[in-house]
Order: structure tokens, then C-alpha cells, then sequence
């Protein structure tokens, strides 16, 4: 066991990337990294990972903000060669809907593809739950992400805009992909923290019902436009990691203009009533 690994994220499992030297089986290193002092040689030769692992005074430090402002953010953690591949992939998604809103639900719809990656990082994994910790003052439970990746584009991205919810997962874990950087950019709005994590599941649907309905969506919207109500307004950069208590904020996001494409992928984590058994009936999958 690593004993530098486990003191800086608090876990006791072994980092899937780990790089043991041994006298008979040293990596053979140019002459540029073992000249300059400022690289460290074996990290420079390791493969790249999907998310780097991040200390816990930041993680605590991104829990903090997520209390205090609504968000939280782990900047430059996505690397731009990934990125790239993404919005490839989403490019020609975006093209065979010719041009209109498109969206995938769950993993296995985004098989093949970075975000498959990420969802499977242990040091994203860790993130998360170590935010979960820092936040809740709960252990964080193993379960796996819940993945959507949203792509608002052409005059149907407008009917997936404006729409203020709670998430049914604890932790929301945005990463914008494509960001339109003019007009209207599709930026993330929402009033933080509005409520508790529910003890029960009848609790958290009465919440759903009294925000899901048109009368106080239209009314959220006028109190905004109006002046009365004042979201927090993110605006987001591809590279970064946004992380908010979904599940206790009311968020939406403005559309962008129709010849723009905005995509984000999003990571839910922890349902705090995922063995509910009135939510298994509700949606037709009575719990075990
Ligand atoms: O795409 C966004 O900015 C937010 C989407 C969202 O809140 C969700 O899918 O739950
Ligand atoms: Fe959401």
C-alpha cells in the first residue's frame, strides 16, 4: 500500500496507475528528463491519467465553495487532447440529428469515448467521494456515476433551456465540453442549497411536483427576468470540472443561440433514496 497515496485522498485502496521502480526493471529515461531537476522523471513517463488526483485540503477547499457561493471548481483537470476527441464525437452526433438537440443517457450509450474513461477514473471516483464526505459528513457509498451527455443545439436546444430542477443525485459533476464564447452561451444558473437532503423519498417528490410544473417554472422565470429573484450564473470553461449539490439546488441552464452547439456531460453521484421502494414503484422498478 502507497502510505503517500492513502495520506493525501484518506483512501485505503491501491491507485490503479502505480508505478513500483525496481533496480532490475528501471524505465529507461532520455537524457532531457534525468537532466532537468524540475521534472520528475517517473511521473513524466507515466501514462496520462483522465483526472489528476487531487489533494483533500482542495477537494475540502471545493466543498467549501459549493457550500458557500453553490459551486465548486477543479480548474484545467481535462485535457485538451481529450477534449478534442470529445467534440469530434459529438460533432458528428450533432450532424446526424441534422443539427439539432441531441442527448445520451447512461454509460453505455457513450461506450468507446472519454467520458467512459473518466466515469471509470479511480481518481475522479475519488474526487467525488471525497467531496461527498466533506459535504454530507456521510460515507461516501460505492456506487457508479449516473451519466448524461446534453448537446444543445439548432431551435429544439431551446426546449431543453430553462428548465429549474433538482437533481435526484447528491453531487453534480459538470464537465463543459462545448461552450459557445458569444451571444447567448447556455450559462448555468441556480439558486443554491434551497433545501436538505430529504429523509424520505415522498419528501423529495413533493419538491419535484412543486417545481416541475408550469405555473412556478413560468413564475421562476419572470422573478428572474424581473430582477427579483438573482441566480448564481456560471459560466463555464471546457477544461474545468464544475461540481454542485444538485440535488439541493434548483439549476437550469439559458440556451444558446440555434447555430451554436453547447455540450456538457454530466456526472450524478450518491441517490440518497435509491432503495426507496415507493421510488421503485413510482417508476415501475419495485426496490429489492
Ligand atoms: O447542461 C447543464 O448545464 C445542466 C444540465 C442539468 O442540470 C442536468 O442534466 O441535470
Ligand atoms: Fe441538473
Amino acid at each position: 500500500m502507497n502510505k503517500e497515496f492513502s495520506a493525501i485522498t484518506g483512501d485505503d485502496t491501491t491507485p490503479a496507475l502505480s508505478i513500483i521502480p525496481s533496480p532490475d526493471d528501471s524505465p529507461i529515461l532520455s537524457p532531457i528528463l534525468t537532466a532537468n531537476p524540475h521534472i520528475d522523471p517517473l511521473a513524466a513517463i507515466a501514462p496520462r491519467t483522465a483526472f489528476p488526483s487531487l489533494a483533500d485540503d482542495v477537494l475540502a477547499r471545493i466543498a467549501d465553495d459549493m457550500n458557500r457561493q453553490g459551486f465548486g471548481v477543479a480548474t484545467d483537470c481535462i485535457h485538451p487532447d481529450d477534449l478534442s476527441a470529445l467534440r469530434r464525437f459529438i460533432e458528428q452526433a450533432v450532424a446526424a440529428a441534422g443539427g439539432e438537440y441531441v442527448a445520451f443517457t447512461g454509460h453505455d450509450s457513450i461506450r468507446g469515448t472519454f467520458l467512459e474513461t473518466l466515469a471509470l477514473s479511480p481518481e475522479f471516483m475519488q474526487a467525488c467521494r471525497t467531496i461527498y464526505r466533506h459535504g454530507t459528513g456521510r460515507t461516501p457509498p460505492t456506487v457508479p456515476f449516473y451519466q448524461v451527455l446534453r448537446c444543445l443545439s439548432g431551435k429544439t436546444g431551446e426546449r431543453h433551456a430553462f428548465f429549474f430542477h433538482y437533481d435526484s443525485y447528491v453531487i453534480t459533476a459538470l464537465v463543459p465540453v462545448i461552450m459557445p464564447t458569444e451571444g447567448k452561451r447556455g450559462d448555468l444558473m441556480m439558486l443554491p442549497n434551497t433545501r436538505r437532503i430529504r429523509t424520505t423519498y415522498f419528501r423529495n417528490l413533493v419538491d419535484k411536483i412543486l417545481l416541475d410544473n408550469k405555473v412556478t417554472q413560468v413564475a421562476l422565470r419572470r422573478l428572474i427576468s424581473w430582477g427579483y429573484l438573482r441566480p448564481t450564473r456560471v459560466r463555464m470553461r471546457p477544461g474545468n470540472v464544475y461540481f454542485f449539490w444538485g440535488y439541493r439546488s434548483v439549476h437550469a441552464n439559458e440556451p444558446c443561440d440555434h447555430d451554436k452547439t453547447r455540450a456538457t456531460a454530466l456526472f450524478h453521484y450518491a441517490n440518497p433514496h435509491a432503495g426507496s421502494r415507493l421510488r421503485g414503484v413510482a417508476r415501475g422498478t419495485p426496490a429489492p
